[in-house]
């Protein structure tokens, strides 16, 4: 809205505007357009350019003289259109009439039908494209608009509609986009807000990696998205926007859908949503294209030669928008026209309905048209259409631009009535009151038309590819001999993922595949040798001397680079990871890539990013580096990583592991891209490594399919006079803790032990589920046993420690049959050496000894004061330990 302070010299300014509009009368739009850049660069030498960017006028950026002629036919585009929006409805009503608790929208989808149905009949292209499909993401609660479509399509029945939202029992609808649960349908996972944005635009960019790289032709595709204006407050939805005009992805167009309001209410009652994001788009390198007013808007523009129409809506708040967007013509022309002179003069041969019906520009097919065209045709830059909307269009006087619009399940018959005579639907009073799903004669005109835009468009979307050709992976041995038999050498295992990587990138078919993916820590894990060994991948090659140039380590940037160097954004990192995660699907290329990060920047932070993930099938590694609540010593609170693992362990298709030696890693490296791209199970890998350098022990081989399973025996302790004997578990950093815990235990307390390296609890603990359910209902069976019971047969008590919090060992317990203790780092990190946070979390070598004896003596297998004899050697302080909150 205008701030701009009192006008000193009224008639200076008339002559500056009134020359402008005689510019453009006479010599035409572009020549007014070259004086403004002119004067704007002089004004930029001069210093009185304002310091904020700018908006443009309240009224579509593309002017009626430059719009295309509509190559549709408009009038069965709109029958169909209104068919789409009643079975939508229907759908949503259906499930809720049924029962009462399965929520779902009509008010968004209502607001977005024509901006859906001009990118179905004109711009989404199918997988049969000869340009390639292209890829679509939907807004979530859109979601019964697409499945509307997909039965006129004959894709979905009526069967499948009635089941929207009913899942359990097959058939049914998914409330939103779920390549999961609807793996042939849904590409894109929206449903939670601000990842279909973000997803977007990484997927844009993946789109120029495979090109540069040669993997595929990608320039015909384009990426679409429509959202949500509430959506655009989420940080992800605007996070990486300067990254998509950076890299001039002209693939790329969102379609935000400024129906003025979010669930609550305004998205901004006391501003403008449309303006401010137009200002936040153009200030980060967007083409802005606003589509704000119908056609019948266009002669009120031709005769406002005042721009009294653009001072008008300049100050209206979008709240007042709403208002009058509830309300009928006469209420519109006595609080908004009437209240201006100018305006006033303007409409006064309209009548109350004809004001009724000026309609906004999202839902006008020619000016929609005319965006998405001009989207498409744009070079340099993505683009977004800010179209303006209706909440609720068309659902009557309940539900049009209210304030409750966004939870409307069920409209009554009479607005339902209302509904079929706005849009003409073909609909008896009975079919209404029944909500009966209406598809028209398979040889109707509607129905042909449909089909034959969708077949010139390369097919029905939105359509998802299960699966992809496989790729080969080396064996293990060729590249991973210093892992399994290291003959003692010391590194950490952070150190053996890098070799591993770069082993896995020298084998000719399965390297170019790999997509390692740092954001900003490549230097941190040691992998600044990747950057010249393959490359940083840059649309724009290296345009500068590097500072380092000439040395084995030079920073390289290079248009067909190999690694994705995203920069300090774990969202825009993990984005880059889903893209190249599912390219086997949305591309046909298996693509294997590899993004090594901070774990504790991982799943705490980007969590919601990686269970969308799961959701759309990815494939790649996920390495969390730097783990643990002890290994990561000096950093502190926020760095030291205790919980990831846990989170890890709540998503079904992610295999999470904690290997403590780089023989292990190496196994479930090439186990993992075995299963993921050798036999394309839908499966991703979460593996957490160690900065820490340590001896590094050979993996028997025998051991490797229990390194799988979740754990092995790592040796034995049997002194001669044993007392005792104690299951001592461990994994990751905390491993070698264990080891020496079974020395001390042996040598000065004569306690024999089994020390398990254990690798995976959470697969330990979801094999162990499986078996325990089919033991539960398979009665008369005979029981089977799950790895953890069989390698835990031995009645011995158990200790567990690990570098994460205690409920990361407790996956366990409930499985096992002895007693069993958990120790882990619960509490807030903080800096200072291993060995002190070790001893201050107690989990180092003293406290797993002092625990066994501990539990040993509960079991009355030793004298409790074998328990202070070892709380006096080993001097624990009773008052430290991690404090409890109050
Ligand atoms: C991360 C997240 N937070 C909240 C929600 C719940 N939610 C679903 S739709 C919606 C309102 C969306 O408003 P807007 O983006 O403007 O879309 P509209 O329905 O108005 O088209 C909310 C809050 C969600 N799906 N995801
Ligand atoms: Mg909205």
């Amino acid at each position: 809205m205008d701030t701009f302070p009192e006008d000193s010299d009224q008639a200076e300014t008339r002559e500056w505007l009134d020359s402008l509009s005689s510019v453009v009368s006479y010599a035409g739009r572009a020549r007014g357009v070259y004086l403004l850049a002119a004067l704007r660069r002089h004004a930029q030498t001069l210093g009185v350019m304002p310091d904020h960017t700018e908006y443009s006028a309240y009224r579509n950026t593309i002017p009626v003289t430059d719009q295309p002629r509509y190559p549709g036919d408009l009038a069965l585009e709109e029958r169909l259109t209104a068919l789409m929006r009643w079975n939508a409805l229907a759908m949503v009503s259906h499930a809720n009439r049924a029962h009462g608790e399965l929520g779902g929208h009509i008010a968004s989808y209502a607001s977005a039908a024509e901006i859906f149905e001009v990118g179905f009949n004109h711009f989404f292209r199918g997988p049969e494209s000869t340009q390639g499909g292209d890829l679509v993401f939907f807004q979530p609660h859109s979601a019964p608009g697409v499945y509307a479509r997909a039965f006129l399509e004959g894709r979905l029945e009526a069967s499948h509609l009635a089941r929207y939202r009913q899942e359990v029992d097959g058939q049914g609808l998914c409330s939103y986009p779920h390549p999961w649960l609807m793996p042939d349908f849904w590409q894109f996972p929206t449903g939670s807000m601000g990842i279909g944005p973000i997803n977007a635009i990484y997927q844009a960019r993946l789109m120029r990696y495979l090109m540069h790289r040669g993997h595929a032709d990608t320039d015909q595709r384009h990426v679409w998205g429509v959202f949500g204006d509430g959506e655009m407050d989420e940080p992800e939805s605007i996070g990486a926007l300067t990254l998509a005009a950076r890299e001039n992805l002209d693939n790329l167009t969102f379609v935000v859908n400024c129906n003025l309001q979010r669930l609550d209410g305004p998205v901004r009652g006391n501003g403008q949503i449309i303006q401010e994001l137009e200002s936040l788009f153009a200030g980060a390198g967007w083409n802005v294209i606003k589509v704000l007013w119908g056609s019948n808007w266009d002669s009120l523009f031709a005769n406002d030669r005042d721009n009294a129409l653009l001072r008008r809506f300049a100050a209206t708040t979008d709240g007042q928008y709403q208002t009058l967007g509830a309300k009928d013509g006469e209420y519109n022309l006595k609080h908004f026209f009437d209240s201006d002179p100018e305006v006033k003069r303007l409409v006064a041969h309209l009548s109350s309905s004809d004001i009724d019906a000026l309609n906004r520009g999202g839902h006008d097919a020619k000016k929609l048209y005319a965006a998405f065209a001009a989207a498409r045709a744009h070079r340099g830059r993505p683009t977004v259409i800010l179209a303006k909307t209706k909440k609720g269009y068309g659902m009557g006087r309940a539900a049009e631009s209210r304030m409750t619009s966004h939870q409307q399940k069920i409209l009554s018959v009479e607005d339902l009535r209302y509904m079929r005579d706005r849009f003409h639907l073909p609909l008896t009073d009975e079919q209404i009151a029944n909500l009966d799903f209406y598809r028209p004669p398979v040889d109707s005109p509607e129905m042909i038309y449909l089909r034959e835009r969708r077949n010139a468009l390369g097919g029905s979307i939105p359509a998802r590819r299960r699966g992809s050709a496989s790729l080969k992976i080396p064996a293990l041995e060729t590249y991973a001999r210093f892992a399994l038999q290291p003959e003692k050498k010391s590194m950490s295992t952070t150190m053996a993922v890098v070799r591993l990587l770069s082993g896995l990138l020298k084998d000719k078919s399965l390297g170019p595949r790999i997509v390692p993916i740092v954001a900003d820590e490549a230097r941190t894990f040691g992998m600044a040798s990747l950057f010249r060994q393959i490359g940083i991948y840059s649309p724009v090659g290296q345009l500068y001397h590097p500072e380092d140039a000439g040395s084995l380590l030079a920073y390289h940037e290079k248009r067909d680079g190999q690694l994705l160097e995203e920069g300090i954004t774990e969202a825009g990192a993990l984005s880059s990871w889903v893209a190249a995660s599912t390219s086997y699907s949305v591309h046909d290329i298996p693509l294997l890539p590899i993004y090594i990060f901070y774990s504790m920047f991982g799943f705490q932070r980007v969590g919601d990013l990686i269970w969308a993930a799961a959701d759309q099938r990815a494939k790649g590694f996920l390495i969390g580096a730097t783990a643990g609540r002890t290994t990561l010593s000096g950093e502190g609170l926020q760095h030291q990583d205790g919980t990831s693992r846990v989170i890890a362990a709540t998503i079904p298709n992610c295999r999470a592991y904690d290997p403590a030696f780089a023989g292990e890693l190496a196994v479930i490296v090439d186990h993992g891209a075995r299963e993921m791209v050798e036999e394309s199970k839908d499966l991703f890998y979460y593996i957490t490594a160690m900065n820490e350098n340590y001896e590094q022990p050979d993996l028997p081989s025998d051991a490797h399919e229990a390194v799988v399973k979740g754990m092995y025996e790592f040796g034995r302790r049997c002194p001669t006079d044993t007392k005792a004997s104690v299951h001592l578990l461990g994994s990751g950093a905390i491993m070698r803790e264990v080891i020496a815990a079974a020395d001390l235990l042996s040598n000065e307390w004569q306690i024999s032990s089994i020390a398990w390296s254990v690798t995976s609890f959470s697969e330990l603990a979801r094999e162990a589920r499986e078996v325990s359910r089919h033991n539960r209902l398979y009665p008369s069976q005979l029981p089977l046993k799950s790895h953890l019971c069989s390698c835990l047969s031995k009645p011995f008590p158990i200790v567990a420690a690990t570098d994460y919090v205690v409920a990361y060992p407790h996956l366990i317990s409930a499985y096992v049959k002895q007693p069993s203790v958990a120790l882990g780092t619960d509490g807030f990190g903080r800096s200072d050496t291993r060995g002190a946070l070790r001893r201050f979390f107690e989990v180092d070598r003293y406290h797993i000894t002092l625990t066994a004896l501990h539990t040993l003596a509960e079991q009355g297998l030793l004298a409790s004061s074998v328990v202070e004899s070892a709380i006096e050697r080993y001097k624990i302080n009773l008052h430290q330990g991690p404090p409890r909150a109050r």
